[in-house]
């Protein structure tokens, strides 16, 4: 902890999380999937980079079919990646490192395979029939209304058995949790707990603003020609939304004195309720992982590409940090494991790959908030150069494929949206090092390994002070003792220029200066901002310019500076 904080800073306000996407962290007995023994092994890379938090993507019993955020034993360890025990050991040896655990919190949805569905399935009158969302056939025969799901088609799959449908928002082999019914929500909560005491320092909780949907499940407005409705405003921060997540707050953390977190996935969530969401008042969440960003590219749906456009992006990160200033807090990500690899998305990926990667790490990091940083981003990792459908796994990717083949669809320009967006860029394995599969694993991956992983690797990086892993280590460690990195007021500067990514944080008499020409070119800027004081305290150049009004940085530049 940085000494003399603001008496209402807690730990994860200095702390920086490293998400985990274990099926392609490290595999250790050669299936060619990573597994919690790899996470252990690795724990001194980790702690070398310096991050304070672990947050592990679903590791949980399940069938797969969502790469395991489609749950079928909340309380056990997939074999895929081991056993509770070696949960337990990765829990322990992290604490030595000072480095604590949060697990994926998968409760909108469980798999059609957990044993509460295959009850609620079993019959009309079975006492966990409303655990899940079932509605019969509308009049007409039709299905009870027009959604449709993240995952194409319909959310709804007709179930024989029992002559209902039941509500599906993302694969049929996710059925939906029925937040209503209160003895769900207490077997939720039973389960958070046991994890808790089990030693886990807090939750990512997947898609938690789903979880209250508006009573009726009415349509949604159907663009003329499109076969399903947009169900997403009604399912998206429901009318009681605030009030399940206080419950969840009063009857899983508020009790406890240890230190734990929570970061909530809120797609569609708007900064005005994100505020009161992570406000400490509300004891609701701690913090929000927000997609504003992280559309500004997308058209038309996920996978219609608008070119990159900086002022766009400088206009929501800045109304996200002024927003939630005071009163909330704000997670700080590029990359997830459903995001496109940044340096590839939004930076340069060939000519200026580390110039880049380094750049766009300092422009996130020394904005206010937590930052999440995804396996592979502390190197610079790359998009995958994907030719062919066949080489894509992610159902999102492959459903939409399909779908767009039965419609006589542009196959063409799903693959270029497939090149661009498509989740698999960011789960091939994890580069460690220039040998075949990246020693990722004996066996053969699930996924294929980046060729570039003979250049771009931790072995190559680890070994070299320069690299973008030293330079993500100094940015993390900058954070823990940076007052005014951690805590400064934010203040955007040329907000209206489309190459410069320019802004101010200050703290009392202190302050910090991010200049960032997010451009292939060289630029010349007159800064309406002059001050004898400065010294230089990051930049991705060798020779960092001296402070200077008149301001000209070199393509891909970044400088920091204090005063
Ligand atoms: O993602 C929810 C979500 O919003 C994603 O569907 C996201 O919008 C999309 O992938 C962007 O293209 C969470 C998990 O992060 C994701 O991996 C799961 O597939 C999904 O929920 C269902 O659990
Ligand atoms: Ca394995």
């Amino acid at each position: 902890m940085a000494e003399n904080q603001p008496e209402n800073a807690v730990w994860w306000k200095t702390s920086t999380v490293y998400q985990i996407y274990p099926r392609s962290f490290a595999d250790t007995n050669g299936d060619g999937i990573g597994d919690v023994r790899g996470i252990i092994d690795r724990l001194g890379y980790l702690a070398h980079l310096g991050v304070d938090v672990l947050w592990l993507s679903p590791i949980y019993k399940s069938p797969q079919d969502d790469n395991g955020y489609d749950i079928s034993d909340y309380q056990d360890i997939d074999p895929l990646f081991g056993t509770l025990a070696d949960v337990d050991e990765l829990i322990t040896k992290a604490k030595e490192h000072n480095i604590r655990i949060i697990m994926d919190l998968v409760v909108n949805h469980s798999s059609d395979e957990h044993p509460w569905f295959v009850e609620s399935r079993s019959s009309k009158d079975n006492p966990k029939r409303d655990w899940y969302i079932w509605r019969p056939a509308r009049e007409d025969g039709s299905r009870p209304n027009n959604w449709s799901s993240f995952f194409s088609g319909s959310v709804w799959e007709w179930d024989e058995h029992t002559q209902e449908y039941f509500l599906h928002l993302f694969s049929k082999k996710q059925p939906d949790l029925n937040w209503e019914n209160p003895e769900l929500r207490r077997a939720v909560y039973d389960m958070m707990n046991w994890w808790l005491d089990r030693g886990v320092a807090g939750f990512r909780m997947d898609v938690i603003n789903l979880i209250s949907k508006v009573p009726g499940l009415p349509d949604g407005e159907q663009e003329p020609g499109h076969e399903f409705g947009n169900g997403f405003p009604l399912t998206a921060n429901g009318p009681r939304l605030t009030e399940f997540l206080q419950e969840m707050h009063r009857e899983v953390f508020a009790p406890r004195k240890e230190a734990f977190f929570t970061v909530g996935e809120c797609p569609g969530i708007r900064a005005e309720y994100a505020t009161e969401v992570t406000n400490p008042d509300n004891a609701m969440l701690d913090m929000v992982f927000q997609f504003e960003h992280v559309g500004i590219d997308q058209g038309n749906g996920k996978w219609d590409e608008l070119p990159f456009d900086l002022l766009k992006l400088k206009e929501s990160l800045g109304y996200w940090q002024t927003q939630l200033g005071e009163a909330g807090w704000n997670s700080l990500y590029w990359n997830n494991h459903d995001q496109p690899r940044i340096v590839s998305r939004w930076g340069n990926d060939t000519e200026y790959r580390e110039l880049s990667a380094k750049l766009l790490g300092t422009v996130l990091h020394f904005h206010r908030g937590t930052p999440y940083v995804y396996q592979g981003e502390e190197l610079g990792m790359t998009n995958f150069p994907f030719t062919d459908i066949n080489q894509f796994q992610d159902l999102e990717t492959l459903n939409h494929y399909r779908e767009v083949v039965a419609h006589g669809g542009d196959t063409a320009a799903a693959m270029n949206g497939f090149r661009k967006f498509g989740r698999d860029n960011a789960r091939t394995p994890m580069q460690w090092d220039g040998s075949v599969d990246a020693g990722f694993s004996k066996g053969t991956p699930w996924l294929a390994v980046n060729p570039n992983h003979e250049h771009i690797n931790a072995a190559q990086q680890v070994g070299d002070p320069r690299s973008v892993f030293h330079y993500y280590r100094r940015l993390i460690a900058l954070r823990k003792t940076d007052r005014v990195m951690a805590f400064g007021d934010f203040e955007m500067l040329l907000p209206s220029d489309s190459q410069v990514y320019a802004f101010t944080r200050t703290l009392g008499d202190e302050g910090l200066l991010v200049l960032a020409n997010w451009s292939n070119e060289a630029i010349e800027r007159t800064l309406e901002f002059a001050r004898a004081d400065m010294v230089t305290v990051m930049h991705n150049y060798e020779d960092a310019p001296a402070f200077d009004s008149a301001l000209s940085l070199r393509p891909w530049e970044v400088v920091v500076y204090r005063w």
